[in-house]
């Protein structure tokens, strides 16, 4: 057989298998409501419906709970410490990405999460034109969309693989479903994309650093998720205010969930990958 021809019964197999992972998926176990029931992701996310926010009505506790049947190994590694510091991490890296808090916001910087579907005022269309694998569609931007504010075309591509949508040509469903907004966040959280490892791998203490990661700094702990979310901009540079946000909103989670943030809370001293 020509290496051509494998190589298309290899790409073939592997798109069948996804087909039937997404056909199947959603029917998986429910295992997220019993750390996280309707009444708790309530009291977490206080304004997310507020007509204020614009996201208000879209971040459902039954889509949240619907996209995690995809992803059984979500908040559901390790033990129930493990698992819950997870699901509080998680919460945490998207309420600061949705974030609708400021100081002295009624009740607190960090009740504002899920405030924003779409990303405001987006500086760019998020096109990176050097990437031939996921190449950008005409008149298509690549701006922050659902609960990770997904970006760039070479997320939004392998994002739309995985989850099956067409995420270059389609990546206003992001915005427009919510089990599909909820998914991309997960595959996110779940997916490693070398030589960053996944944001679950690193939470559930599955992480094992290479020798650049160790001359880098990068311990595990929750600065690394924020380096593996937006370190290019975030990470290796003194006291960030975003990154400050995202801590804040960690430890308001943390204490809700009754379990210890551990340790490496910032990547200041982190160099980004
Ligand atoms: C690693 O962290 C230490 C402080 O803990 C810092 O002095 C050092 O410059 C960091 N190294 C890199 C490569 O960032
Ligand atoms: C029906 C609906 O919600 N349409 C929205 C889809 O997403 C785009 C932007 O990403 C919005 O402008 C539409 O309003």
């Amino acid at each position: 057989m020509r290496s051509s021809s494998l190589m298309k019964l290899i790409i073939l197999y592997s798109f069948a298998c996804n087909l039937i992972w997404l056909a199947t998926c959603s029917r998986g176990p429910v295992t997220i409501s019993r750390l996280v029931s309707r009444q708790l992701f309530d009291s977490i996310f206080l304004h997310k419906d507020d007509a204020v926010c614009p996201a208000n009505g879209f971040y459902t506790y039954e889509s949240f709970v619907q996209a995690s049947r995809c992803f059984p190994g979500f908040g559901n590694t390790g033990n129930l410490v493990t698992r819950k510091r997870e699901l509080a991490a998680f919460l945490a890296q998207i309420s600061h990405e949705t974030t609708g808090g400021w100081a002295t916001a009624p009740d607190g910087p960090y009740a504002w999460g899920l405030c924003f579907k779409e990303e405001v005022n987006p500086q760019s269309i998020y096109c990176d034109s050097t990437n031939t694998l996921w190449p950008c569609s005409p008149g298509k931007t690549y701006h922050g969309r659902g609960p990770i504010q997904l970006s760039w075309n070479y997320n939004y591509g392998p994002a739309g693989r995985a989850l099956g949508f067409d995420g270059l040509q389609n990546p206003e469903i992001v915005s427009n479903n919510s089990v599909i907004a909820w998914k991309t966040a997960l595959w996110f959280w779940m997916t490693e994309q070398r030589p960053k490892p996944s944001c679950h791998n690193v939470m559930v203490g599955r992480y094992v650093p290479t020798r650049q990661d160790i001359a880098a700094n990068r311990t595990a702990g929750f600065g690394l998720v924020t380096n593996i979310i937006n370190g290019g901009l975030e990470c290796g540079i003194p006291t960030d205010g975003r990154v400050s946000d995202r801590i804040g909103y960690f430890q308001r989670y943390a204490t809700i969930f009754n379990v210890d943030t551990g340790p490496n809370l910032d990547c200041q001293y982190q160099q980004p990958f």
